[in-house]
Order: structure tokens, then C-alpha cells, then sequence
């Protein structure tokens, strides 16, 4: 019978030789080993033997038996390695030793000219205020002598949740806050209120080239005993020459907002047509950059000062339409673009 687990060895042998991968493979496994294989056929020949043979027969099948597995299991080893050396060949080449090269971004447009902002009133002693984007319809018009109905509120339509609140039209919503903050340190040990609050403002409005739906603003306000309106000339001056770092061209003209009184409309000189008119400054020469005034009695008096005692000034700085101004942007748009092309012209030397 010997004869027949030698024969049976070999056509194994010569059959694995043509094997070349994990599928061929298990069909060699099924036809020796498996349930109807030629292992099962090979012991059918058992039953004509005696017990004695059929006791040697039986040990010469089941050694096959495991021979074959055994190699079965190292084959499917070697085409497993084989596999993953084809993958690595194929894959493409790279030198793991090689320093990355990383494009570095730069900052934003409006985060530099934030930064500077925030840098300049800062070496003045303002301090500068974080607040939230999402607002109630108290903290932006109601406590800023702008009550339900009023006229005022048509120029900042935003959009409403469904809780009532709203995202903020204008940075003008802290002012309230800010006060409440500060009004002990002003009122019990006569510290100024003089802070600033940059922030992400929304419209539902119609956009243009000096119009979008998303913008920054940043707020100011200064409170204390004697606040006049050259205080706030001053302050005005002084941030705009050191943003530009030049002589610009200002007007301040009367402008109506309920939240100061009186009210101002800072406009500078357009810096993209030299004042000639073009789409950024809706063709007059000039942008509206800084509304500001004196802030209205009633708006200090919701925020817990007394206005007998204390004046002061506030004003709302255009931060999108100054990034326009001073890195030359035509139109307010490519600023929410995302265009990595347009925003990567502008490198920080922080
Ligand atoms: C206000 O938002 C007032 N809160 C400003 C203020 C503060 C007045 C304190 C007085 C005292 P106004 O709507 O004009 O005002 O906006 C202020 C500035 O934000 C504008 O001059 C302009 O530079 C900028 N701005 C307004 N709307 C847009 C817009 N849709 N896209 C880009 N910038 C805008």
C-alpha cells in the first residue's frame, strides 16, 4: 500500500510546484485534504486489508495527512511574504531620511491687520475684549437705544436662530457687557474703561465689492470722567497713521447711529483709486472706514454708569475694509475666498 502514499506524495509535490498563488493553493488543499479529497479516497482502499495492515496503512495515511498539511501551511507562509515584497516593490520610492518640505502658510489679511490694531491700542492701555459671536437681541440692539420697531434696524438685518437669538450684526453688542465689567473698577477706584473688541460680524445683505455678508469690525470705547471729542479724534488719528504709516486723507462728517450722540462718519480717502472713485469705494472716493460718537446717556445708563458723572466715546472700525485698504484688495470678496493663491500674498514677519 505504500506504493499508493508514495504516488499519491508525488502528483502532490509535482501539482504544488505549478501552484503561484493563495487561490490555486487552496484548491491543491481541497482536492488532497478536503472531505472528498484524495486522503479520503486513499483510505476507502482500507477496507479489503487485514487489521494489522490496515493498523501500518492507517499511521502511513494520517503521516501524509500531516505532511501535506504541513507543507500546505509553509507554502501559504512563502506566497504571504512573496505578496508583501510585490506590494513594497510596487509601491512608489521615497527616502524616509529626506527633511519634509512643508509650503508654510501665512496669516490672514484681516488677522494681521487685527494684530496690529490690537498691538496699537494695546500701547495705549486699552485692554482687548473677546466676545461672543451669537447674541441676544438685548445685548445687540434693545440695550443699544435701538428698541423693537425701531428704523435703525433695518440697516442690520442678520440672521436669527430659532431661540430668538441672533448672530451679531455689529461688534457694537459687547458695549453693554464691557460696561457691566468694568463700571465697578470705573465708578469705586476711578479706573478708565478703555478696551476694544474685535470680532466676526454678519449681515443679510446683498454683497458687492465693498459689501459682505460675514465681515470684522472692531469695537472701541473709552468712559471716563471728561470724555470729549477731541479724545476720540485723537485716538482715531493715531491708529490710522500708525496702520498706514502714512499721511492718509480723513473726513469726519455727522452720521446717525441711536447708540451715540453726537455721531460721526470716518471716511478715509480710497487707497485703491487715490480717490478718483472705483467699484471698492462705490465710485465716491472715499469708504466708510470708523463710524464713532459720544456715547449716548441712555446706552451708558443700561450699562450701570451714570452719565452725570461719566462721558465717553465709541467707535465701530471697518477691520475688513481696512485689510482692503492697506494690503491694496479690490474687491471685499476674495478676503472670504479661500483662494490660497490670493491670501498666500501676504506674509507676516512675526
Ligand atoms: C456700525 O456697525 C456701528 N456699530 C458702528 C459704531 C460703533 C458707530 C460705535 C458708532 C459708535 P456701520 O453699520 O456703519 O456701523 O458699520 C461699521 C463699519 O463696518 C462700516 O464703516 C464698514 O467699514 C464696516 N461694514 C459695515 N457693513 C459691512 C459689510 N456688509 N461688509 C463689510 N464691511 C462692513
Amino acid at each position: 500500500m505504500s506504493e499508493l502514499t508514495e504516488k499519491l506524495r508525488q502528483e502532490f509535490a509535482s501539482k504544488l510546484k505549478a501552484v503561484s498563488d493563495a487561490k490555486e493553493l487552496d484548491g491543491i488543499r481541497v482536492e488532497f485534504l478536503g472531505k472528498k479529497g484524495s486522503i479520503t479516497e486513499l483510505l476507502k482502499n482500507m477496507r479489503s486489508l487485514s487489521a494489522e495492515e490496515k493498523k501500518t496503512f492507517g499511521q502511513e495515511v494520517n503521516r501524509l495527512k500531516s505532511e501535506l498539511a504541513d507543507t500546505i501551511a509553509k507554502k501559504t507562509e512563502e506566497l504571504k511574504k512573496k505578496e508583501i515584497e510585490r506590494e513594497i516593490n510596487t509601491m512608489p520610492k521615497f527616502d524616509v531620511s529626506i527633511p519634509a518640505y512643508l509650503e508654510r502658510g501665512s496669516y490672514h489679511p484681516i488677522t494681521l491687520v487685527q494684530r496690529e490694531c490690537e498691538r496699537i491700542f494695546k500701547s495705549m492701555g486699552f485692554t482687548v475684549e473677546d466676545y461672543s459671536e451669537i447674541v441676544t437681541d438685548y445685548e445687540c440692539f434693545e440695550s443699544l437705544n435701538i428698541p423693537k420697531h425701531h428704523p435703525a434696524r433695518d440697516m442690520q438685518d442678520t440672521y436669527y436662530l430659532t431661540n430668538g437669538q441672533l448672530l451679531k450684526s455689529q461688534t457694537s453688542a459687547a458695549q453693554n457687557a464691557i460696561y457691566r465689567k468694568y463700571k465697578d473698577a470705573l465708578i469705586h477706584d476711578g479706573v478708565p474703561i478703555k478696551a476694544i473688541f474685535p470680532g466676526r460680524c454678519f449681515r443679510n445683505e446683498a454683497t458687492d465689492a465693498c459689501h459682505e455678508n460675514t465681515f470684522f469690525q472692531m469695537e472701541g470705547v473709552m468712559v471716563d470722567k471728561n470724555i470729549s471729542i477731541s479724545n476720540l479724534i485723537y485716538f482715531m488719528k493715531t491708529m490710522l497713521s500708525e496702520v498706514f504709516k502714512k499721511d492718509i486723507k480723513v473726513r469726519l462728517r455727522p452720521g446717525f447711529f441711536p447708540f451715540v450722540e453726537p455721531g460721526f462718519e470716518l471716511d478715509i480717502s480710497c487707497l485703491i483709486c487715490g480717490g478718483e472713485g472705483c467699484p471698492s469705494c462705490k465710485h465716491s472716493g472715499w469708504l466708510e472706514l470708523c463710524p464713532c460718537g459720544m456715547i449716548h446717556p441712555e446706552v451708558l445708563k443700561a450699562g450701570g454708569i451714570d452719565p452725570e458723572d461719566y462721558t465717553g466715546f465709541a467707535f465701530g472700525l471697518g477691520l475688513t475694509r481696512l485689510a482692503m485698504m492697506k494690503y491694496g484688495v479690490k474687491d471685499i470678496r476674495d478676503l472670504n475666498s479661500g483662494s490660497l493663491k490670493s491670501l498666500s500674498q501676504f506674509t507676516d514677519d512675526e
